[in-house]
């Protein structure tokens, strides 16, 4: 069932417990014709009008970089599920622009690459000042299927969670995803849940649906694709709601397929995901192993002058490797102090 069909029956049914129970259906169709006609009014002025009722404007959006053998299918099956379908055309070189305003999709071009988390972050950017009220993401490369957006748009929908995320490893008989991506993502995944303390099996799946009070407080800070995971931890820290809902991904007979490797990749997610929870948490991660390190020099210093006491020779490789604990351990004692006070000035301001 389309979205908006299925906003449709969420409406019918809002209505049959109302006085104008017989005109439902009509009124439904005659909302939508409206909006398409008055594309520039939001469609919630439509259903309030008179009911007291809700309507939502459901955005699909998608960061692409290099699409163009495969992003006119996604946009084409993306306009049949949801109102409006925008692009963010990070800095490509090829016809993805062209191709994605030629099918009627909004496109906002970069004019430099800036990485899928800048491309999230300009999409949050015009979501919240166009009054998107849920948003969903999926990637341009064809990997997730279009027609399975209602499945990641419904817990949104029914106000069930905050966030939803299409999850590839939920049901996975048909997963088409290589064993070493599966076993990776799954072990970033693991990460992410715990650290967030959120229900999460697939962190870093680009197939998601962002409600309006995760749209307000989140914004995807990481430029590069440790975004995803880092907008989860933001999530946990904010108290959204997330579920999962079982998605297909394809990468047999892809048009094109990526050749990033996939290495680099989850460094860049967990770099992502360290610097995030250590500014979080900078006592912990710097001024511990700091508070070791300089234990240890401190301890081995002090073996050094012993040994020197007793045997008028002094233990040069002990005592240079004391020098460099405590020097270790002061640089990472002043970082944490520095972050420390420097995190609790900027959520003092806020
Ligand atoms: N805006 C932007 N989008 C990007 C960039 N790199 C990738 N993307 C988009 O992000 C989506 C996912 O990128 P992929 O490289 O396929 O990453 P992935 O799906 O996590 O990894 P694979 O398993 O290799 O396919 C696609 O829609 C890309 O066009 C980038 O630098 N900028
Ligand atoms: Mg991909």
């Amino acid at each position: 069932m389309a979205v908006r069909d299925y906003v449709n029956t969420l409406f019918a049914i809002q209505l049959s417990q109302t006085e104008h129970k017989s005109d439902y259906c009509e009124y439904a169709e005659a909302r939508w014709n409206m909006w398409q006609k008055n594309p520039n009014r939001r469609p919630v002025s439509f259903l309030r009008e008179g009911l007291g009722g809700q309507d939502l404007m459901i955005v699909a959006a998608l960061p692409a970089y290099n699409e163009e053998k495969s992003i006119a299918k996604v946009i084409v099956g993306a306009l049949r599920q949801v109102d409006k379908v925008l692009v963010v055309d990070d800095g490509s070189s090829d016809a993805t622009a062209e191709i994605a305003e030629k099918l009627g999709a909004i496109v906002i071009k970069h004019e430099r690459n800036f990485g899928k988390g800048g491309a999230l972050r300009t999409i949050f950017n015009w979501a919240r000042t166009n009054h998107v009220d849920i948003l969903v993401t999926l990637d341009a490369d064809g990997q997730h299927l279009p027609e399975e957006i209602p499945r990641v748009l419904k817990p949104v929908i029914e106000g069930r969670a905050d966030i939803c995320i299409g999850s590839r490893f939920i049901d996975q008989a048909s997963s088409e995803m290589p064993r070493h991506r599966q076993w990776g993502a799954k072990a970033i995944s693991g990460i992410v849940g715990s650290l967030s303390g959120l229900p999460i099996g697939d962190s870093e799946s680009g197939f998601r649906a962002y409600g309006r009070k995760a749209l307000s407080v989140l914004t995807p800070v990481e430029m590069g694709m440790g975004a995803e995971s880092s907008m989860l931890l933001q999530a946990g820290e904010k108290g959204l709601t997330i579920t999962e809902v079982p998605i297909n991904v394809a990468y047999k007979d892809l048009a094109r397929h990526r050749t990033r490797n996939p290495l680099y990749h989850a460094l860049d997610v967990l770099g992502s995901i360290f610097k995030y929870v250590s500014i979080r948490h900078p006592l912990l991660f710097y001024g511990l192993p700091g508070l070791l390190a300089l234990g240890m020099g401190l301890y081995l210093g002090l073996r050094a002058l012993e040994t020197y006491s007793l045997y008028r020779e002094f233990p040069t490789n002990i005592g240079l490797i004391a020098i460099a604990a405590s020097l270790v351990g002061v640089v990472l004692l002043s970082t944490a102090i520095m972050l420390f006070t420097l995190v609790t000035v900027i959520r003092e301001r806020r």
